[in-house]
């Protein structure tokens, strides 16, 4: 009984119960002993063994018990919850400079009655070159360094193949954005990424001209940069457009005095345009004589840069929260 007492884990009751009662157990040879007895000693030597082991049993059995109840009550003591504790803080997350800068624009377009659309980052050389009028052997081609992944396969690298295919659709107007990833192996520094976001529209419709395409940019730069912004279109080639122009916007810090931010210049560049190639409407399936339309291109990044005054382009793909926090 001692013994049983003593067991102070269910491992060590456990080697108690077999020192006692199991096979080779004390218990069990008292027991085996009873044949060396005579007849008359068996019945009362059998009794007082089997009361023993009864004795034994119960003491086993209680003793069971309360090493399971002490257990039990040290895991409730170890899991009990102090509900006086401070909660623990929950970190919110918040938009990226970059999606900010996307959902204003796109406001802004959506505004203008466009719609957004999107396609494919994996795209055929058909629409992300040919259709868009850099055949094969166009110094375009070159100048944009692509991934490809087959021959006629590639990471696009303008999202004007998204539009390529609306057109291709055939169902006039059209008024679309296509915001997306695209993709050109350059090597990373302040104002490259091999990996980047342009947002290109497109107006198709009979009677586009080129004063509705300065009117919308102009209306566009106002909405993004604040009423007193004007607009100013150079000169420029696209292989897709002609007429082409490049967008100054003037400077939204200095109001076009000169300064820092624009660089003593007044005026930043903000997007490419123009009208749609001929070609392109027609290898698009769509009849240049009947209809016209403009379409242009912006860099996300290059927005957002300028939008929140960021000097590293590095700085948006880092995801440092104490960077990111800030906007
Ligand atoms: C830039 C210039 C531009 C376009 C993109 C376009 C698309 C089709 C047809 C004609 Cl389907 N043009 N897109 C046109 C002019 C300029 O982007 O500097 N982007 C960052």
């Amino acid at each position: 009984m001692e013994l049983v007492r003593n067991a102070e884990d269910a491992q060590v009751l456990n080697e108690v119960r077999v020192q006692l009662l199991g096979k080779k157990g004390e218990i069990t040879q008292l027991l085996k002993s009873m044949k060396e007895l005579s007849a008359e000693e068996r019945p009362a030597f059998g009794q007082r063994v089997n009361e023993l082991r009864e004795a034994v049993e119960s003491r086993l059995s209680e003793q069971r018990t309360k090493l399971e109840r002490a257990q039990r009550e040290a895991k409730l003591r170890e899991e009990t919850i102090d509900v006086t504790l401070p909660p623990r803080r929950i970190q919110y997350g918040h938009p990226h400079p970059n999606t900010k800068a996307l959902e204003e624009v796109e406001r802004i377009f959506i505004g203008m009655g466009y719609e957004v659309v999107e396609g494919p980052e994996v795209e055929f050389d058909k629409y992300n070159f040919e259709k868009l009028n850099i055949p094969a052997g166009h110094p375009a081609r070159d100048e944009q360094d692509t991934f490809y992944i087959t021959e006629n396969i590639l990471l696009r690298t303008q999202t004007s193949s998204v539009q390529a295919r609306v057109m291709e659709q055939g169902r006039l107007p059209i008024r679309m954005i296509c915001p997306g990833r695209v993709f050109r192996s350059d090597a990373v520094d302040a104002t490259h990424s091999p990996s980047f976001h342009q947002i290109e529209g497109l107006v198709i419709d009979r009677h586009v001209t080129f004063a509705d395409l300065k009117g919308t940019l102009d209306a566009f730069a106002k909405e993004l940069f604040g009423p007193e912004t004007k607009t100013k279109l150079r000169p420029h080639h696209f292989p897709f457009t002609e007429p082409s122009a490049e967008v100054d916007v003037s400077c939204f810090k200095c109001g076009g005095k000169g300064c820092r931010f624009c660089k003593g210049e007044g005026w930043i560049e903000i997007l490419g345009c123009g009208m749609v190639h001929p070609h392109v409407l027609e290898m698009c399936g769509i009849n240049p004589k009947e209809y016209s339309g403009f379409a242009f291109g912006v860099g996300l990044e290059r927005i957002a840069l300028l939008k929140y005054e960021i000097d590293d382009m590095r700085l948006l793909y880092e995801n440092d929260t104490r960077f990111l926090e800030q906007f």
